[in-house]
């Protein structure tokens, strides 16, 4: 195993139940260190540049205005593999099949609003990080 860093975003639903901290302890709690973040407003053509692989998807449209609609915070998650080690303590991505425990059983509203976003490989990771953070704003 290497330490790897993953992109993760705490989406609109949860900042607007003021879940930002609870969703932290969730990170640090299994190991993962919070090593840069920030509170952000999404421009409509930031979300539906972050989503484009999403563009043919139905939900795509949907999702864009979602993203848009309030502040995330976005982070950049370092520890022992990071990426999978994220993704479990996500939970699936509709929360009616996530696991007892992951963040998306316990907070989600929806399969859209499922309060988390984490990059699904090392090289969306490093796409993703990227896109949001200059290499000085990381700090580990
Ligand atoms: P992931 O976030 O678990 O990696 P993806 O399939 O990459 O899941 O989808 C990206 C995001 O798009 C999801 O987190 C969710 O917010 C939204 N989404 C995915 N599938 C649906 C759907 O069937 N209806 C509405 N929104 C969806």
């Amino acid at each position: 195993m290497a330490v790897e860093r993953t992109l993760s975003i705490i989406k609109p639903d949860a900042t607007r139940r003021n879940l930002t901290g609870k969703i932290n302890a969730k990170f640090e709690e299994k190991g993962l260190r919070i090593v840069a973040q920030k509170r952000i407003q999404l421009s409509d053509a930031q979300a539906g540049a972050f989503y484009a692989e999403h563009k043919a998807r139905p939900f795509y449209n949907d999702l864009v205005s979602f993203m848009t609609s309030g502040p995330v915070v976005v982070q950049v998650l370092e520890g022992e593999n990071a990426i999978a080690a994220n993704r479990e303590i996500m939970g699936a991505t509709n929360p009616a099949n996530a696991a007892e425990g992951t963040i998306r059983k316990e907070f989600a509203e929806s399969i859209e609003a499922n309060s988390v976003h984490g990059s699904d490989g090392p090289e969306a990771a490093a796409r993703e990080v990227a896109f949001f953070f200059a290499g000085t704003e990381i700090v580990g």
